[in-house]
């Protein structure tokens, strides 16, 4: 299966970024955390330039925290700025404001040696769905731009007031024209940021059986007691087929059924938490 998904939402949210990094003081970027280098946009490297970054490790619930950190020893390495954070409930806003101005100390002394009264601005940028306006709305202390479990909900761009004298702009999620690396596409249908209507969902099933019999041996069976972990992926596919009931009159598959539990298996975390990639693996 070759994914690609760019549809023309995302040329107009690449040009509104564009447009609007000239006068902004800093960018948030938000990465999740089972993905974190599918989630680095190549398309954002030449825009960003030189504004100073803040990387949010966003979704860090979802995976384990001593698999974290080689992520986070790997941004230290780089001397990246980042935070790790669930945005989903909020305790890490104090962390993340507090990192945001360290980011942009400099910049805050420029504005009080001038006597300038105006609130620092950051761009927050991401893929689809890494949570970029749940951060915002956890940050602002209340439900102040649209979210949800899929690619897509942002469609244009949002200035916020998270705090007196910081300003945030949610943009919509962005992928780059050609997903080169399908393992990279892959990974991104997984953590749902990719519009599951464009992938083959048998597809993503059969690569996430694949991946957890590899990566996280006993996960299968634990969640469907199949009999043979080590069969061919088909093999188990349909094994849970079976055990779901998921079989059509006349005794054939209900592939599409099938395939859609497991994706949203993967994705209720109820294969445990799943970090799919590490730094230096590619
Ligand atoms: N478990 C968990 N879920 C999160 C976290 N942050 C966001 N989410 C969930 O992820 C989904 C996507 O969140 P959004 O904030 O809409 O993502 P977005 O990046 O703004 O997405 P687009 O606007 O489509 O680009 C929602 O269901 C959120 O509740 C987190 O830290 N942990
Ligand atoms: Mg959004």
């Amino acid at each position: 299966m070759n994914i690609n998904w760019f549809p023309g939402h995302m040329t107009k949210a690449m040009r509104l970024i564009e447009e609007n990094i000239k006068i902004v003081d800093a960018v948030i970027y938000v990465l999740d955390s089972r993905a974190v280098s599918a989630c680095m946009n190549p398309s954002f490297d030449g825009i960003i330039g030189n504004k100073p970054i803040l990387y949010v490790l966003n979704k860090a619930d979802l995976v384990e925290e001593r698999d974290l950190k080689k992520w986070c020893d790997y941004f230290d390495e780089k001397k990246y700025n980042y935070v790790v954070s669930n945005s989903a409930n909020g305790k890490d806003n104090d962390k993340i404001l507090k990192e945001l101005l360290f980011v942009l100390d400099d910049k805050i002394k420029r504005y009080r040696e001038k006597g300038v009264n105006t609130p620092v601005r950051a761009m927050v940028i991401g893929i689809p769905n890494s949570g970029k306006s749940t951060l915002i709305n956890s940050l602002c202390g209340g439900k102040r731009t649209i979210t949800g479990d899929r690619p897509g909900v942002t469609k244009s761009k949002q200035w916020l007031a998270v705090r007196k004298g910081v300003d945030m702009l949610d943009t919509p999620g962005t992928l780059w024209p050609k997903l080169d690396d399908q393992n990279v596409a892959m990974h991104l249908a997984f953590i749902g940021s990719i519009k599951d209507d464009v992938v083959d969902k048998n597809e993503v099933a059969l690569n996430i059986i694949d991946f957890l019999k590899t990566h996280n041996p006993g996960a299968l069976t634990e969640r469907y007691k199949i009999s043979d972990e080590n069969a061919e992926n088909i093999q188990i596919f349909e094994e849970i087929s079976v055990k779901r009931g998921f079989v059509m009159k006349g005794g054939d598959y209900d592939f599409e059924r099938t395939a859609s539990a497991v994706i949203d298996d993967f994705r209720k975390r109820k294969f445990g938490k799943i970090m799919l990639e590490y730094p230096y693996e590619r």
